[in-house]
C-alpha cells in the first residue's frame, strides 16, 4: 500500500513537472506607460494568448521601458533576450527604410488611409522583420500626429532654433527642414525632458500628450494630422519556431483580435485625448497658413527622399497604396 502510494505520488509529480516544462512564461518589453491604450491592449492580448494556448504561453507585459528602453526593445527580441516585444516600428527606419513607411508626412493621414497603406506594405514588412529574426504578430496605430509647442506658431519660421524632441528619422528630418535642433527622446523620458527644458516642442499624438501631461509645460497643440505611425508586436523567430502549431495559432488569432480591438480603441480615444488637452488649458486647433502648407511641402520632399531610399520595394508599396 505504501509502495503504491509512492508510485502514485511520483506519477503525480511527473505529470506536474511535465506540464510545468510545457508552460512558457514570456516577458514582453514595451516602451509606453501601463495606462496607455497600446499597453492595455497588450495586456488583453496576453490574457487571450494564455486562454487560447490552454495556459501554455503566459505573456508578462513590462510597460514604460522598464525591462528594455524603447530603443533597445527590437534588438532585445531579435537576439532572444526577450521572446516578444512591442515597438514603434518607424523608430528603426534607419535600419530599413520600409520600417518608416507609416511616418511619411501626409502620405496616409486618416485611419482608413493608414490601413490601406499598411495592407499594401504588410507582406514586405513581414519579410523585412523575418530577416531581422522577428515574426510579426500585430500592429496598432497611434492617433494622427500633430505639433506641440509653447507659443503661437504661424509658420515654420517661428520654429527656427526650437529644441525639438524626435522619436524617429522622420521627426528628426522635419527638425532639420525647419531649422530646429532635434533631440532623440523616448516617450518615457518626455515629461522630464520638457520639465528640464531639454526640449520645448515635438510632434506626436494627443495620446502621448496626455500620457506625459504636457500641459504642465506646453500651451499649443496644432492638430496637423501629418501621419499615423504604428506600434508593432513581434516575436523572436527562434522562440516562434519552438512553439507547436497550437501555440502559433494562439498567437496568430489573438494578434488578429488585438489589431482589431486596438484600432477600435484608438478611434474611440482620439477625440478624448484632444479634449483632455483642451480641458487642461491647451489651445487645440488646426494649423493655419502658411504653417500647414509649409509642412505639406516637407511631406513632398520627404516622400521623394523615402522613395529614393526604399528602392523598388518602396515604389511597389506606394503604387499599390495609391491604386486602391
Ligand atoms: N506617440 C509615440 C509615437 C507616436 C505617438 O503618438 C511617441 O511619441 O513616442
Amino acid at each position: 500500500m505504501k509502495f503504491l502510494n509512492r508510485v502514485a505520488m511520483a506519477a503525480a509529480l511527473a505529470t506536474t513537472s511535465a506540464t510545468a516544462a510545457l508552460a512558457e512564461t514570456w516577458d514582453m518589453p514595451m516602451a509606453y506607460p501601463a495606462t496607455n491604450f497600446h499597453s492595455e491592449n497588450a495586456v488583453a492580448f496576453a490574457a487571450c494568448v494564455k486562454d487560447a494556448s490552454g495556459g501554455k504561453i503566459e505573456i508578462v507585459t513590462h510597460p514604460n521601458g522598464a525591462l528594455f528602453s524603447g530603443n533597445d526593445i527590437k534588438r532585445a527580441v531579435q537576439t532572444g533576450q526577450a521572446p516578444i516585444g512591442e515597438r514603434l516600428l518607424s523608430a528603426h527606419a534607419n535600419e530599413n527604410p520600409l520600417y518608416g513607411i507609416d511616418s511619411i508626412p501626409f502620405l496616409a493621414t486618416s485611419f482608413e488611409a493608414s490601413d490601406k497603406l499598411w495592407a499594401a506594405a504588410s507582406e514586405k514588412l513581414k519579410a523585412a522583420l523575418e530577416k531581422d529574426n522577428l515574426v510579426y504578430v500585430y500592429a496598432v496605430p497611434w492617433p494622427a500626429q500633430g505639433l506641440f509647442t509653447k507659443k503661437d506658431v504661424g509658420s515654420v519660421a517661428d520654429l527656427k532654433g526650437v529644441k525639438f524632441r524626435a522619436y524617429n528619422a522622420a521627426t528628426a528630418r522635419i527638425a532639420d527642414l525647419a531649422g530646429m535642433a532635434p533631440v532623440q527622446i523616448e516617450a518615457a523620458e518626455l515629461s522630464q525632458a520638457l520639465a528640464t527644458g531639454v526640449v520645448e516642442s515635438f510632434i506626436s499624438s494627443g495620446a502621448t500628450g496626455v500620457d506625459s501631461k504636457v500641459w504642465e509645460q506646453l500651451t499649443h497643440f496644432y492638430d496637423v494630422q501629418a501621419w499615423v505611425p504604428r506600434n508593432v508586436v513581434f516575436v523572436n523567430k527562434d522562440a516562434w519556431d519552438g512553439l507547436d502549431d497550437a501555440g502559433k495559432a494562439a498567437l496568430t488569432s489573438c494578434g488578429e483580435k488585438a489589431a482589431a480591438s486596438g484600432l477600435a480603441k484608438v478611434k474611440e480615444l482620439t477625440g478624448v485625448y484632444l479634449k483632455t488637452l483642451a480641458d487642461n488649458g491647451m489651445k487645440v486647433a488646426p494649423a493655419g497658413e502658411p504653417l500647414a502648407g509649409e509642412l505639406k511641402g516637407f511631406g513632398q520632399t520627404m516622400t521623394e527622399e523615402w522613395l529614393a531610399k526604399a528602392g523598388d520595394d518602396g515604389k511597389v508599396i506606394i503604387e499599390a497604396y495609391r491604386a486602391n
